[in-house]
């Protein structure tokens, strides 16, 4: 491997990392069906225990993001458990969500419902998963809602804003100086008309109207299909507004695919417009990279090996742009050199540096392997397989 190679992608390395989801380990499914897997995490306990059997091999992902309804059955008093597994598995809690769109009462909404007892419950909600946090030293609180209407006529959309504005900067204020709010947008689904916080542009003034620790989060499966992406990222750059990412790939709607499953390029393009923003402004972003992902069908823990993988792959070769020249060919207009200079970084095989990597820091050089002769499967289906056969723990 030449050194010109390991000079940028060892460096860019050592500092990325990436939080895994504890849904992610957790059997999940589609509203037509879950399919079953003996191996899946029925516990908290046994998330954290995948999630650091995930972080033993890759070496990058030191955290789990946690759903407070799945994860935590007793609220704060959870804390104390979490912290316990936390030790235990050598992954501390990531980033909090709080989960107000399952329970009865949110039929109609939870920031947005018209009823103010609801949205004093859902308020009640985001302030206990902002204690959780607080108790587990966990710096992001990663709002997401499911709020909107499936009709027009059937729900007064500036009323609603304003509800929302109103519960986030009441949110906002429980939070201490060294928490953020990530506040994720999605233009449908589960509502088929409008959902209250649709894109980065209405995420973007709800954060802004929040309070100074609110950004915004992006999920890449959270637009509509052919969105620049990218754009949105830069944008958010240059406003001092990116918070996050959920990663994940899509070909269709909000699929929860894996990263960099369908088209890598894109994710590829990403990294590279925040490596860009970091070159020209001499600062690291300041982004959490997290991936949300449920995979029905492929093994978990296998996937989320999978996923790690592409993601260290895609942001390495997002570091063979070269930044200068680049900004040189688009000074000058010389548009198939600046796109060549993207399309050799991409084309460029990035494993073998990667591998090199992995063994500088005593990690398996191909984690995947290493889990398949690990014996960690076999021994969780044997543990599992009873407890999973009529369980279904979230509907990721
Ligand atoms: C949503 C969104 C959220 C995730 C829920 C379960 O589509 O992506 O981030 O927490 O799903
Ligand atoms: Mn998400
Ligand atoms: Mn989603």
């Amino acid at each position: 491997m030449s050194s010109g190679i390991s000079d940028k992608v060892f460096p860019a390395l050592d500092t990325f990392r990436i939080e895994l989801p504890s849904w992610g380990f957790a059997n999940t499914g589609t509203r037509f069906g879950k399919f079953i897997q003996p191996a899946a995490a029925t516990t908290t306990e046994e998330k954290f225990s995948d999630a650091g059997l995930v972080h033993s091999l890759t070496g990058v992902c030191p955290t789990v993001a946690l759903h407070v309804l799945w994860d935590c059955p007793k609220g704060v008093a959870s804390a104390n458990d979490i912290k316990k597994f936390a030790e235990k598995y050598g992954v501390a809690a990531g980033s909090i969500n709080p989960n107000l769109f399952q329970d009865q009462e949110y039929k109609y909404g939870s920031f947005g419902n018209p009823d103010p007892s609801v949205r004093q419950r859902a308020l009640h909600h985001a302030r206990q998963s902002i204690e959780i946090a607080r108790l587990l030293g966990s710096r992001d609180i990663s709002f997401w809602f499911a709020d909107g209407s499936n009709y027009p006529g059937t729900a007064n959309i500036r009323q609603r804003k304003e509800w929302f504005k109103e519960a986030l900067q009441k949110s906002h204020a429980a939070l201490s100086h060294e928490q953020r709010m990530l506040v994720e947008y999605k233009p449908f689904e589960p509502a088929f008309y409008h959902t209250d916080i649709a894109d980065w542009g209405m995420a973007l003034l709800l954060a802004r109207a929040a309070g100074p620790l609110a950004k915004v989060l992006v999920d890449t499966g959270h637009h509509y299909p052919a969105q620049n992406i990218e754009q949105i990222v830069a944008w958010l750059l240059s406003e001092g507004m990116l918070g996050g990412f959920h990663f994940n790939d899509r070909r269709y709607a909000d699929d929860d695919l894996t990263m960099g499953s369908i088209d890598p390029y894109q994710v590829f393009r990403i990294f590279h417009e925040i490596r860009f923003f970091e070159w020209e402004t001499g600062t690291p972003a300041d982004i959490a990279y997290m991936v949300d992902q449920s995979h029905n069908l492929k093994g978990k823990i296998e996937a989320m090996i999978q996923t790690v993988i592409v993601a260290q792959q895609l942001y390495a070769k997002a570091t063979l742009v070269d930044p200068k020249t680049l900004a040189d060919a688009q000074k000058k207009c010389d548009l198939v050199r600046a796109e060549s200079i993207l399309q050799d970084a991409f084309a460029t095989d990035v494993r073998p540096v990667i591998r090199e990597w992995r063994e500088s820091k005593g990690l398996p050089r191909e984690p995947m392997e290493a889990f398949r002769q690990s014996g960690y499967l076999e021994r969780i289906t044997q543990e599992r397989a009873a407890r999973n056969s009529p369980s279904v723990s979230s509907y990721a």
